[in-house]
């Protein structure tokens, strides 16, 4: 296949070599990466500014690769409109350094730019890492190349893409794989505040997790399964529409209104 390979820790993180390197031994890859971290960017795009994109090196690797001052989404769109001759058949972003679970999958950046990929109707992944000091890049880039080889043979239903998470753990101690659904994180509501050297006040968000009051709740999520040694992946769609809702909501006769006053 040919893989538009984007992600959200910027160009020159370790975990985009990874999945470029493991992916490359099969497929043609081309990479599309902000030039700096941008992470928690989720599917922002840019269109303010002008996007600047530069061909680079990509280290020992003889694959084409552009940095970009855009956002991990406009790596994708860029890279399909512009960057590439033809439309890749799949997107890969990744591998994150850190999870990209449950709720926060709303501010992935690397979440995001497979999400791009999906709504221009290519076949997409995430892939992120447990640890945010990973020593098992290998097993994700591993992992990746398997979820590769499976899209060359079956489609996503139009609308999904697949969120990967993989501890960082060798091959060998991988428990297994789940299918889950999300679960939903709870952080501290307080940001950490203080005083700079110019005298204004900041804060800084503390990035804790309310833990693990909001998980007790919870059953068989996607975090859950991921912290006891196994890779997780999640189908997610971009329609966030609630159906269910709708249909409530178009039996309220309180919510009409047709501009007459009564
Ligand atoms: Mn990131």
């Amino acid at each position: 296949m040919k893989i538009l390979v984007a992600n959200d820790d910027g160009i020159e993180s370790e975990g985009l070599y990874r999945l470029v390197k493991s992916l490359c031994k099969k497929h043609d890859v081309i990479v599309v990466a902000p030039e700096n971290q941008r992470s928690a960017a989720a599917h922002s795009a840019t269109v303010f500014t002008p996007i600047i994109a530069r061909k680079v090196g990509f280290r020992n690797l003889d694959v084409p690769a552009y940095s970009i001052t855009g956002t991990p989404a406009d790596c994708v769109k860029l890279g399909i409109s512009n960057l590439m001759d033809e439309k890749p058949d799949a997107v890969f972003s990744g591998i994150n350094c850190g999870p990209n679970l449950g709720t926060d999958t709303l501010y992935s950046g690397t979440v995001g730019a497979a999400m791009e990929g999906t709504i221009n109707h290519i076949k997409s992944v995430a892939v992120s890492i447990m640890s945010h000091f990973p020593s098992h890049y290998e097993t994700a880039a591993r992992y990746a190349l398997v979820v590769a080889d499976w899209l060359g043979e079956n489609d996503l239903p139009e609308g999904t893409m697949l969120n990967v998470n993989v501890p960082d753990l060798p091959e060998e101690d991988i428990a297994g794989v789940k299918f889950k659904r999300l679960g939903y994180y709870e952080y501290e509501p307080e940001y950490v505040g203080g005083t700079n050297p110019r005298g204004e006040s900041y804060f800084w968000h503390p990035l804790k997790l309310l833990d693990p009051k909001c998980r007790l709740k919870q059953n068989d999520v996607d975090f859950e399964w991921c912290e006891n040694g196994y890779i997780v992946v999640s189908p997610l769609h971009w329609d966030w529409t609630d159906a269910l809702f709708m249909a409530v909501l178009e039996k309220s006769k309180a919510l009409q209104f047709d501009g007459k006053v009564p």
